[in-house]
């Protein structure tokens, strides 16, 4: 049943209401930022002389793949930011906030973190392969003077691309799946869904009828084991096919398999599995199971740590990584430790997702204290079981944003626009972050965090994957009846929600 975008709609964060040179000077960045994402790089800022909004561009160099220094910010510390804290709100938006700051701890190297998150704005632009514009002179009256060459150009007004935030209507996509884990929407409208206990693939159809496509045989589900992430790919060439990866839990390990693509919408059918990678350790609990194709061509896929910490810190362990391989099933060139291990240190990511700049981000369920969202770089330490959540430690890439694990447990992570959404299970919410410099306040304690909001908190339940929907919405899909949680009537649900400009 759809529901109204007044009945779903959370509240939204306060707006800036101070207007002062450090307002100014991030409408400014804003707007080359703007002017970079659609004109290129030809689009530079032309002054020096920034104030903090500089700290938002700076670290990015320090995150780059090749690197695996941490970066440490001009002040040498760490410093801790709530989000959404603004002037001139309302009580209730105050109250709002306050819970959220005093359940959610953003990650504090504030622009480190900062400069990551800015970057899914102003990187965009600085990869562009869009068109430079050619100037434009617009002549003036013939009566005018003439101009001169210190004359200062005509700006349109700094518009900075707006926040997408899920305040659009919500709408049910179909219902009755059991257990679902993972969504995939194919090329010609199909949508394919996992159900993890019942190893079965789905198809949804428009009208929202759920139709088996397959059982994948030697599935053996399990505690958080059983038919887990899905991927497709298409056919590259005449005698290739179109094919859909699976990742499962079988019975002596968790592998990848695939299988060839045939039919459409209301007829797809999918043919023997070929294993792709086996021997990713299992476990009742900790099995990972995202799988994705970066934009580099090569399969990625979260591994967790099967219950034995320490293989998390051993590249050579398939467990507790997030693995790169060729669509064959190979290590995959430039894999920084020689096998399948991209980065190392993970306790249980479950949520991959790939930003405008081709940078991979990681959701990761932390064990008693925090859980995670990771900017995922080549060969980087993320820390596990050693330390959890943002340690300062210079041996290892503290994450992005960090939640309580009561509410959080992120499975699943998508981007939409340039705002990052994770999938809390046990928060039984969407959790969004984007940055914070397009609401600038003033205050730069504020300003150089990211902004981090709850949204449906309790109104749907678990909610087990988010992905892009058509359209520029959201589609997420809950988890009520894997063992774990209270099903409605009718769960599990895949729904979409309309994102909105917002922030
Ligand atoms: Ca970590």
């Amino acid at each position: 049943m759809p529901r109204s975008a007044a009945e779903t709609r959370p509240a939204r964060p306060a707006r800036p209401a101070r207007l002062d040179l450090r307002l100014l000077a991030a409408s400014a960045e804003g707007f080359f930022s703007w002017g970079r994402r659609h004109f290129g790089t030809a689009c530079r800022r032309p002054f020096d002389a920034r104030p903090w909004t500089s700290q938002l561009l700076e670290p990015v160099r320090h995150f780059g793949t090749a690197s695996r220094e941490p970066y440490v910010s001009p002040e040498g510390s760490r410093r801790w930011a709530s989000p959404a804290r603004g002037a001139g709100d309302t009580a209730a938006e105050r109250a709002s906030r306050t819970t959220v700051a005093s359940r959610t701890t953003v990650a504090s190297r504030t622009t480190a973190a900062t400069g990551v998150l800015a970057l899914t704005l102003t990187c965009a632009a600085c990869t562009s392969a869009g068109p430079v514009p050619t100037p434009t002179v617009t002549a003036g009256p013939e009566t005018s003077p003439p101009t001169t060459a210190t004359a200062p150009p005509t700006q349109p007004a700094p518009v900075p691309p707006p926040v997408l935030l899920p305040t659009g209507p919500v709408t049910e996509l179909a219902a009755n799946l059991d257990a679902p884990w993972s969504v995939v929407r194919l090329p010609d409208g199909g949508v394919l869904v996992s159900e993890r206990d019942t190893a079965r693939v789905v198809e949804i159809g428009a009208d929202g009828g759920v139709r088996t496509v397959t059982e994948i045989p030697g599935v053996v589900p399990a505690g958080e084991g059983g038919l887990l992430g899905l991927a497709f790919r298409a056919g590259d060439g005449a005698d290739a096919s179109d094919l859909v990866y699976a990742y499962f839990t079988a019975d002596a390990d968790n592998r990848i398999v695939r299988m060839p693509l045939s039919g459409g919408p209301g007829s797809y059918a999918l043919g023997a599995p070929q294993v792709v990678l086996s021997g990713i350790p299992k476990a009742s609990n900790h099995d990972g199971g995202r799988i994705a194709f970066g934009p580099d061509g090569f399969l990625y896929a979260t591994a967790g740590d099967a219950g034995v910490r320490e293989a998390a810190q051993d590249p050579a362990s398939l467990s507790g990584k997030i693995l790169r391989m060729t669509p064959d099933g190979q290590p995959a060139p430039g894999n920084p430790f020689g096998g399948y291990a991209w980065s190392i240190g993970h306790r249980n990511p479950q949520g991959l997702a790939w930003d405008a700049t081709g940078r991979l981000w990681a959701a990761e369920f932390g064990q008693n204290t925090w859980d995670e969202l990771n900017l995922i770089t080549r060969g980087a330490n993320y820390g596990w079981p050693i330390v959890e959540g943002q340690a300062g430690d210079a041996r290892f890439t503290d994450p992005i944003a960090q939640w309580a694990t009561s509410e959080a447990s992120p499975s699943g992570l998508a981007i939409v626009g340039d705002t990052l959404v994770l999938a809390a299970l046990r928060g039984e919410r969407l959790w969004t972050v984007h940055p914070a410099s397009r609401i600038a306040t003033g205050d730069p304690a504020v300003d150089t965090a990211p902004v981090v909001q709850p949204w449906f908190v309790g109104e749907f339940g678990r909610v087990r994957a988010v992905l892009p929907g058509p359209n520029g919405d959201l589609w997420f899909v809950t988890n009520n009846t894997d063992g774990r949680g209270s099903p409605r009537d009718g769960d599990d649900r895949l729904r979409s929600v309309g994102m909105q400009p917002g922030g």
